[in-house]
């Protein structure tokens, strides 16, 4: 494979967190690295586990695969593999195949003498996930409470789960995060369409730059956050609906076992209503 020209100036040793020189080379264009060998290895082995549970599962439709968490009767022991070990192996290579990738994010940052911000932001998806499979069927007791893995399977999941609480979208943690995703769509659409209005104008036209940008929202509404600023507000909006994800689902059951809509009774208990 073809090697960029400027690639060659970035393709120096070091960085590494784990294994020294050991894994430090290139393959094409991917570099290896301790946390690729290990990303692979998960990576492997938990979709060779999908391909068998779904092997044994009865269906090879896409859609309709699915492998399920043991029951809840198993608490938080192993169970057998065929009801519920697989989902649990499975987790596990997913968790390292996650972890890995975002190891092996923070070594090539490293390498490149750059800030963390791709492994932090990744990291928080990563958080998400864990609440969703570790975390609160701990705090539940039992490994049954995770999301099953299977494409229709886990929308079932987040609906009967939903619905559990009665009606979901008075979480207050999940309005947050709504709205945050929101935010994030919002944020992206006037940044994406702002700098091709700027760099990609109609043919003969010139093109313009950050003074054109700024002076654009300066004129439109009085303020420009700036081409830094745009990208600090659009990781924390981003990350912040991830973060507010996690907080929302953890939040049911272990903390609040009613129906959502009842937590708003505090508004009524208001002393101020008396
Ligand atoms: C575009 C980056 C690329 C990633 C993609 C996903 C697989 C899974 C597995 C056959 C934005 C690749 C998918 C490798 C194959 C098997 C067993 C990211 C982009 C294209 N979901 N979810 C989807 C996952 C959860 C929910 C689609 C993963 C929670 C709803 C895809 C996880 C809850 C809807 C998918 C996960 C939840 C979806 C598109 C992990 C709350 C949809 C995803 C590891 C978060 C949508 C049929 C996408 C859909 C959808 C994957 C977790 C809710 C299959 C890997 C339990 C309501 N989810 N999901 O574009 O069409 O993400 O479903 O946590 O409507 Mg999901
Ligand atoms: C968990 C994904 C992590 C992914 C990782 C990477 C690969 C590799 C490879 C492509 C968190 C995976 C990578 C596999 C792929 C290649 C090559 C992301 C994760 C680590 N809801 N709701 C949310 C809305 C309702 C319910 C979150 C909207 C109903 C439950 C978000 C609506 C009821 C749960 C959200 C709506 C209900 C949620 C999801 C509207 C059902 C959760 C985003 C408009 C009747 C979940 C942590 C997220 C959650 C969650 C949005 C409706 C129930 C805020 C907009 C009323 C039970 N909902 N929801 O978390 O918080 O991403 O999970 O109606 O558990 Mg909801």
């Amino acid at each position: 494979m073809s090697m960029l020209t400027f690639e060659r100036k970035y393709r120096v040793r070091g960085g590494t967190l784990v294994g020294g020189d050991l894994f430090d080379f290139w393959v094409g264009p991917f570099w290896v690295g301790f946390f690729g060998v290990t990303t692979l290895f998960f990576t492997a082995l938990g979709t060779a586990l999908i391909l068998f549970g779904a092997a044994i599962g009865g269906t090879w439709n896409i859609w309709l695969i699915n492998i399920a968490p043991p029951d809840i009767s198993y608490g938080l022991r192993l169970a057998p593999m065929h009801q519920g070990g697989l989902w649990q192996v499975i987790t596990i290579c997913a968790i390292g195949a996650f972890v890995s990738w975002a190891l092996r994010q923070w070594e090539i940052a490293r390498k490149l003498g750059m800030g963390m911000h791709i492994p932090v932001a990744f990291s928080v998806a990563i958080f998400a996930y864990i609440t969703l499979v570790v975390v609160r069927p701990v705090l539940l007791g039992a490994w049954g409470h995770g999301f099953p893995y299977g494409i229709f399977s886990h929308l079932d999941w987040v609906s009967n789960v939903g619905y559990q609480y009665l009606h979901f979208h008075y979480n207050p943690a999940h309005m947050l995060a709504v709205s945050f995703f929101f935010t994030t769509v919002f944020a992206l659409s006037l940044h994406a369409s702002l700098v091709l209005a700027a760099i990609n104008p109609g043919e003969g036209e010139t093109v313009k730059g950050a003074e054109h940008e700024n002076t654009f929202y300066r004129d439109f509404i009085g303020y420009s956050i700036g081409t830094l600023g745009i990208h600090r507000l659009g990781l924390f909006v981003a990350l912040s609906a991830g973060f507010w994800s996690a907080v929302c689902i953890v939040i049911s059951g272990p903390f609040w076992t009613r129906g959502w809509p009842e937590w708003w009774t505090w508004w009524l208990k208001l002393p101020i209503w008396r």
